[in-house]
């Protein structure tokens, strides 16, 4: 093999990164054909310069300094899933600023395949600040968000509209209506509602802006509305002037289904003024396994650089699976400064008003807090469930136990009689 371009000469052990350098984390298992060193540097190489046979012919002087460097590896860290951790520093001249999709083509690209490893899995990417600065990131920040809707001493509290699929337009500008009367802030979309035969996107967005500017008028409290306009980026554009037209200031996007490409796009056409929800359906496909794909964490920063104002981030209780560790190490990023503007997480799936409180003992009040069983399988409607989580809201903005403010409050304690506080 040429030297030099041998994968153990991709590694540097105790080698340290330079500030403008991009560092991943990896934990890795190898095939027993090779050794940790072995597989850390095919992974550096393959994910900077690198190919699977050294000897280039095209190899000139310089090139070979563009390589990642492996520059610490944990076996220490390896678990039988794992055979440890790998960092690995990249040069910034290998990103083109600005894009998602090509930064991942490299570090979350074909190294996945690479038949030296058996599972591979991107824990953590932190981001040199010149890189950073060149994405647009949020628009509005979470201190926006929570003044817009007068949310700055308790959680932001919303609704999905469900049945997710089967309303028509009128019926979910109705359901929407009622939840925002009964109390919540926020209604959205659900992910895989986008501009169906039984519910159009223009006639939704505009019965259910529509229902917003009553809703508005009745409690005199400012309301915000989500619609999904995943779709191509080309779509997505036409569906935010839509939006726009409609006096809509937001719009919710699919991340990972409508992709990074078309979600630069959208952020880039919208502008400064307007939010966008991220959702992550499908993120579990690479996420949940510990010892394979992509973190979580991970999304998230490619999620804030790319200007996601909310983005669901998990919830620890609820029907969907997140550790605690984990998802309160993703809360804190998405909250702290790092030279762009900070997205505010959602906690959703599976929750209702009895399980708030713990949402916000676990997780803090910067956060939107949606729930849609939890407020359309209230005994007495949308109007009611509504009303029960903005109360829940309240009371743990307030630290007082849900169970004092149900005294109060009859949609809560119904609420809680059907659900309980588990
Ligand atoms: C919640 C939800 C959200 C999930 C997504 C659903 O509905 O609308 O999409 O929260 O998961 O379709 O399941 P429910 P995550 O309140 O009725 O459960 O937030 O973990 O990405
Ligand atoms: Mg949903």
């Amino acid at each position: 093999m040429t030297e030099g371009l041998e994968y153990t000469g991709f590694v540097e052990d105790g080698g340290t990164p330079d500030e403008d350098e991009l560092v991943c984390e990896f934990y890795l298992k190898h095939v027993d054909s090779v050794e940790f060193d072995w597989a850390s540097g095919a992974v550096a190489a393959e994910s900077s310069i690198g190919t699977w046979d050294p000897s280039l012919t095209t190899m000139r002087d310089g090139i070979r300094e563009m390589g990642a460097r492996v520059v610490e590896m944990d076996t220490d860290a390896g678990d039988g899933r794992n055979d440890g951790v790998a960092r690995i520093a990249y040069p910034t001249e290998l990103f083109e600023p600005g894009s998602i999709p090509q930064i991942l083509s490299s570090v979350a690209g074909n190294i996945f395949g690479l038949s030296e490893v058996v599972n591979l899995r991107l824990k953590d990417v932190v981001f040199p600040s010149e890189l950073v600065e060149s994405f647009a990131g949020p628009a509005l920040g979470i201190g926006t968000i929570r003044s817009r809707v007068d949310a700055e001493d308790r959680p932001v509290v919303g609704t999905i509209v469900k049945p997710k699929l089967g309303l028509r337009p009128d019926e979910h500008a109705e359901v929407a209506y009622e939840g925002w009367v009964g109390g919540l802030d926020v209604v959205k979309d659900d992910e895989n509602l986008a501009d169906m035969s039984f519910n159009g996107f223009d006639d939704r967005v505009e019965a259910t802006l529509e229902a917003k500017r009553e809703a508005e008028e009745e409690t005199g409290e400012q309301k915000l509305y989500f619609p999904n306009i995943t779709a191509s980026g080309d779509e997505m554009k036409k569906r935010a002037d839509v939006v726009l037209q409609n006096g809509g200031d937001y719009v919710m996007v699919d991340i990972l289904t409508a992709g990074w490409g078309a979600l630069h796009e959208i952020r880039d056409y919208v502008g400064d003024d307007v939010g966008i929800h991220g959702h992550r359906a499908g993120h579990a496909a690479f996420t949940r396994l510990p010892y394979h794909g992509v973190s979580m964490l991970a999304v998230a920063k490619f999620a804030r650089l790319c200007g996601v104002d909310n983005l669901h981030a998990g919830a620890v209780v609820g029907k969907m699976e997140g550790g605690r560790d984990e998802v309160v190490e993703i809360y804190d990023f998405l909250r702290s400064d790092r030279g762009i503007k900070t997205t505010i997480p959602v906690a959703s799936g599976g929750l209702h008003p009895g399980v708030v409180g713990d949402v916000v003992d676990i997780l803090g009040s910067e956060t939107v807090v949606q729930a849609g069983g939890g407020v359309h399988g209230h005994p007495d409607g949308t109007r009611a469930g509504g009303r029960a989580m903005r109360e829940a809201a309240e009371s743990a903005g307030e630290g007082v136990s849900v169970e004092e403010r149900a005294e109060e409050s009859e949609a809560l304690a119904t609420a809680l009689e059907k659900w309980g506080t588990e």
